[in-house]
């Protein structure tokens, strides 16, 4: 994409992929129009650009992408000021993006079920709920040892998942509040009160 040409990014606010791809692109210092979307009515000119219909989405006119992680990744190769994925060493980055892999995906589809338990009633909402702590018991071990995910600073890994993370905590704040993943609830509220996510969660 060249710096001339107006961005689009399709977008809908509560999404956690839309989250992270806003953060990055806020991040970066990259200017980009927001389309809201409704995704029970996807407007006919996302569709056409990509047919597979889910947001994010970002388009100049002649470049599509329309996976959240490429676009935090092509925000973060044009500026990354604050060192989220270019200071990786390549081991970090393989850390990095085997937790991202298993946080959209595993986690993911634990987390749907849990979310939604009235609509998955083979069990009950605690096996989700419980399915769920696998992956965040990962996370928090690591945080027991530093205070972000891949290395002791923010970086693409904590922006990533957060916005999941986040999700889950919301499911039922009570129980979120007093479970044993202490250091993964230090590095959830921490990351809530960044500036860029207050930004990226403006009305
Ligand atoms: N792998 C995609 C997943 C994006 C995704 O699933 N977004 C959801 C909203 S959070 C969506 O658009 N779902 C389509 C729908 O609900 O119709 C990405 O990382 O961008």
């Amino acid at each position: 994409m060249t710096n001339e040409q107006a961005r689009i990014l399709y977008t809908f606010r509560r999404c956690p992929y839309a989250i992270r791809a806003r953060m990055a692109i806020f991040t970066a210092g990259i200017d980009v129009e927001l389309r809201e979307v409704a995704l029970k009515n996807k407007p006919q000119d996302m569709l056409d650009v990509s047919s597979k219909g889910t947001v994010p989405v970002l388009c100049d006119g002649t470049t599509v992408i329309d996976e959240s992680l490429d676009i935090m990744l092509w925000a973060l190769a044009i500026n990354d000021p604050d060192h989220w994925y270019f200071r990786y060493s390549e081991a970090e980055k393989a850390t990095a993006m085997q937790l991202i892999d298993e946080s959209d995906n595993d986690f993911k589809r634990w987390l749907d079920k849990y979310k939604y338990a009235d609509l998955n009633p083979e069990h009950a909402p605690e096996y989700y709920r419980h399915m769920c702590t696998n992956f965040l018991a990962k996370l928090d071990s690591r945080l027991q040892k530093q205070p972000h995910l891949v290395t002791p600073a923010i970086t693409l890994a904590d922006i990533a998942i957060f916005p999941f993370v986040r999700q889950f905590a919301m499911v039922d704040r009570a129980w979120f509040d007093q479970c044993d993943c202490k250091a993964l609830r230090i590095w959830l509220y921490a990351l809530l009160e960044l500036p860029v996510f207050k930004r990226v969660m403006a009305k």
